[in-house]
């Protein structure tokens, strides 16, 4: 097999949740300049709007969906239209999520549950959708998007990191129950990625002068820097693409060394 057939998307179909910026926009970008045909959802009409805009600026067509992933139902059909449109979907990514930022003892039982419902059922949900039409077509590659708190906790973020943790092993059990249906089920865990999920983190203090969490992560990280949505669109390809057909159940880390590393002395 030649190295452009190893990662070609030629003729697969890949539906992104939570596609219409960010990490998500930028992954299903790449996966379209690989060939594949993209749909994509979220949960609200102006997101849609601008994530429909945004690929048509790109000069990509994409089938975009109003879908909540925690709501099976509209999941179910969401995956059906897109069987009908462009065919079975060959690539999941998981990458719908939300966060709630909030010392554990003042978080209340619903915004735990909202967290766990979007990070974690949702991706049971749009799994359980597509796994029927994978192992009909006897292929098929999900990419669940975690995150080093699928390994590390912090404060503040008890919901999103027992999400992400469970996230990790739910790619693992995927593995685990449909290897030998010849469907690949591994994770990206990005590190700290300058999105706007990470706006407040990353916002300037009234003086200008940087947050201080902005400072610690630049001095976390061996690359010395937040990551990008960028960094993430090569290894997406490759685990959504033959050169990774014997790789399951693996979460890869694209963090800038973060997870490797304790951290520099901030000057
Ligand atoms: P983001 O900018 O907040 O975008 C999240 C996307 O998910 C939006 O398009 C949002 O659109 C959609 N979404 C949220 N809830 C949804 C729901 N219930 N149903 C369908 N779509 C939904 O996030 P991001 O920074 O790009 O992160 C993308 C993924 O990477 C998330 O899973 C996040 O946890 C993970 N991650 C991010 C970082 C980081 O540093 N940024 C690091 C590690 C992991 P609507 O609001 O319209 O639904
Ligand atoms: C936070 C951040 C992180 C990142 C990411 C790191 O508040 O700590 O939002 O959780 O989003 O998940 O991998």
């Amino acid at each position: 097999m030649n190295m452009d057939d190893l990662f070609s998307l030629k003729g697969r179909v890949a539906l992104v949740t939570g596609g219409a910026y960010g990490i998500g926009f930028a992954m299903a970008q790449a996966l379209a300049k690989a060939g594949a045909r993209i749909a994509f959802n979220c949960s609200r009409p102006e997101t849609l709007s601008r994530g429909l805009t945004a690929y048509r600026n790109e000069g990509i067509e994409v089938e975009g969906y109003l879908c909540d992933v925690t709501e099976e139902k509209s999941v179910q059909d969401m995956v059906g239209d897109i069987e009908r449109k462009l065919g079975t979907v060959d690539i999941l990514v998981n990458n719908a999520g939300i966060i709630k930022r909030e010392p554990m003892e003042n978080m209340s039982v619903d915004d735990f549950r909202q967290v766990v419902d979007v990070d974690l059922v949702g991706p049971f949900i749009c799994s359980k959708a597509v796994i029927p039409g994978m192992i009909e077509k006897g292929h098929g590659k999900i990419i669940n998007i975690c995150s080093m708190m699928s390994e590390l906790g912090r404060d503040t973020v008890s919901a999103y990191a027992a999400a992400k943790g469970g996230l990790k092993m739910l790619t693992r059990n995927i593995c685990a129950e449909f290897g030998g249906r010849n469907i690949q089920c591994n994770g990206i865990g990005p590190g700290y990625i300058a999105t706007e999920q990470t706006a407040p983190l990353r916002q300037r203090n009234p003086d200008g002068s940087h947050n201080p969490f902005d400072n610690f992560i630049i001095a976390k990280t061996p690359a010395g820097r937040w990551g990008t949505p960028a960094d993430l669109v090569g290894p997406a390809v490759f685990l959504a693409s033959a050169a990774s057909d014997f790789v399951n159940g693996q979460i890869l880390y694209v963090d800038g060394g973060i997870l490797a590393s304790i951290g520099r002395q901030p000057e």
